[in-house]
């Protein structure tokens, strides 16, 4: 089922994670529920927080025309990244139609366990490079924001929480 996404500030967004002590039914129906979710907002990625569960669990599809390529990453691990940074105007779904510039290394190699329980390790490159350090970062209460100036990042909060109060007036 499509899960209702938390809009920054939420606490819950800023907490450091959990890991996943093991795989089962329930996480394989949360992972499920993040994908649908992840395609109806339309999105290449989401974390386990933005739907409101602190564990250390994202998912990803960043192929943008043909086959779809869902991947779910259970207790993700930086290996490598590159010296080499790259540029994207990032975007994220709990900050919606706020997007600014956020440098990070081109190449990363990460280390994860799959919905099989298994040990898998890839170097993702591109916009799955940004994607999964954007959603690696949000398991650490970390947002693209926290990246940028303290100026603009108050100034997109605010804009949030005026958001945040509209919704709640409409509610
Ligand atoms: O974590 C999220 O909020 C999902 C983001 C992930 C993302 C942000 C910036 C760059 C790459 C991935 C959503 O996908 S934001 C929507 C979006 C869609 C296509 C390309 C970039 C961002
Ligand atoms: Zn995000």
């Amino acid at each position: 089922m499509i899960r209702p996404i938390l809009i920054h500030p939420d606490p819950r967004l800023k907490k450091v994670c959990d890991p996943v002590a093991e795989v089962t039914p329930e996480l394989r129906a949360l992972a499920e529920d993040m994908l649908e979710t992840m395609y109806d907002a339309p999105g290449v990625g989401l974390a386990a927080p933005q739907v409101g569960v602190t564990k250390r669990l994202l998912v990803m599809d960043c192929v943008k025309e043909g086959t779809p390529e869902p991947m779910v990453l259970i207790n993700p691990r930086l290996i490598w990244a590159s010296e080499d940074l790259s540029s994207y105007e990032e975007g994220c779904l709990s900050i919606p139609d706020q997007y600014a510039e956020v440098k990070r290394p081109a190449l990363v190699r990460v280390e994860w366990t799959d919905l099989d329980g298994a040990l898998q390790e890839r170097e993702f490159e591109g916009l799955w490079a940004t994607c999964v350090q954007h959603e690696m970062d949000h398991l650490d209460g970390r947002l693209f924001i926290d990246h940028l100036g303290l100026m603009k990042r108050q100034m997109i909060t605010r804009k949030m929480e005026k958001l945040k109060r509209e919704r709640a007036r409409q509610a």
